[in-house]
């Protein structure tokens, strides 16, 4: 009885992924497109130029899976969302995915039905001033009004941070990125709190870049990265190995200049991550070049960081956590094999 019950059980559960797996790949290849939640706008990360096209880190990341399914990363339908809407436009199947500075957490991943493919920039919350407050550190912040943006772990962290250190404040909510800048210049709040990154992104945009200082404390961590539906283990295979493929290559020395020669002439990692050798892509049920049209067409995530939010970028972000294990960061990309 007990054999036959758990026989029923894994045939059952068989069933479910088998049937699940059919979903989103199937429906971004009759449309031609895959369609990718990003943020409404912030430098480095995902913001749109005059003519309309997206870029960022976190752009990367949609143009990335397109290249691997589609084999063409500009194969992308981007739908700008605000940290409000970012997970009901995914819940409801508006978006395949959503690529958008979000924070993977516990109550986030067991809670609303979805899954975090993996982690694309290491980053943590910080505090930006004006430097007419003449203030060093963030302790120095009671009373304080805060500007924040809603529906981000922002605002669970600001209050933990002020309750453990026994200080009071103000939140002043937007819900934009671009809002939040406006309310800190025209001085709705002291002091703007958000992710680091995007302090950075943020700090760009203000009339007078160097009014503003970043304060040296980081409060949380924010491990940012795509996130899918739950109940499509194919899907998130793919969003999870196009995501890795970007910072496997990186580790394997493969780049878009040198992808064609490494393909044909590289060592057996480099050949079986390009596809001439072993089966990687059959197995995510995509072409063997998958990943070698990641490469080819949006680099690797090194030539992605630098080009996006790096020392080739406004931002001049530097590498920190984000570097390879082996250099002194934290990126590590599960093995290609
Ligand atoms: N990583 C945090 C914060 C994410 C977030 O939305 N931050 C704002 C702060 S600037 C942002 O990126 N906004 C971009 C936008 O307005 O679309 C989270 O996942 O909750």
């Amino acid at each position: 009885m007990f054999k036959f019950s758990s026989i029923l059980a894994a045939g059952l559960a068989v069933g479910v992924s088998v049937g699940a797996q059919a979903g989103t790949l199937e429906d971004v290849k009759k449309r031609g497109s895959v369609s990718c939640g990003v943020s409404t706008g912030l430098a480095g990360f995902s913001q749109k130029d005059e003519k309309g096209a997206w870029s960022g880190l976190d752009v990367d990341v949609c143009k990335a899976v397109a290249a691997a399914v589609l084999g063409d990363s500009s194969k992308v339908q981007y739908k700008p969302l605000t940290a409000k809407e970012r997970f009901t436009a995914l819940q409801s199947g508006e978006i395949d995915l959503l690529s958008r500075n979000t924070t993977w957490t516990h109550t986030r991943d067991t809670s609303l039905g979805l899954n975090f493919a993996g982690v694309n920039y290491y980053d943590g919350q910080g505090f930006m001033v004006s430097n007419k407050l003449g203030v060093k550190s963030a302790l120095e912040l009671d009373g304080a009004a805060a500007c924040i943006q809603a529906g981000t772990t922002t605002e669970l962290n600001l209050a933990d941070y002020f309750r453990a250190n026994g200080m009071k404040y103000t939140a002043v909510t937007f819900d934009t990125s671009d809002q939040t800048r406006s309310g800190f210049e025209s001085g709705r709040c002291d002091v703007l709190t958000s992710d680091q990154s995007q302090l950075y992104a943020i700090r760009i945009g203000l009339k007078d870049p160097d009014a503003a200082v970043v304060l040296p404390e980081v409060i949380s961590k924010e491990p940012l990265g795509p996130v899918v539906r739950q109940g499509d283990d194919a899907w998130f295979n793919i969003v999870k190995w196009s995501m890795s493929a970007l910072i496997e290559a990186e580790f394997l020395g493969v780049d878009s200049a040198n992808v064609d020669k490494m393909k044909d002439e590289g060592k057996p990692g480099q050949k079986r991550l390009l596809g001439t050798e072993g089966d990687a892509g059959e197995k995510l049920g995509l072409s063997a070049d998958w990943a070698y049209n990641i490469v080819k067409q949006v680099g690797n995530y090194g030539e992605s960081f630098e080009r996006n939010v790096g020392m080739d970028s406004p931002l001049k972000i530097a590498r920190g956590l984000n570097a390879q294990w082996n250099q002194g960061g934290i990126l590590y990309s599960p093995p290609v094999r």
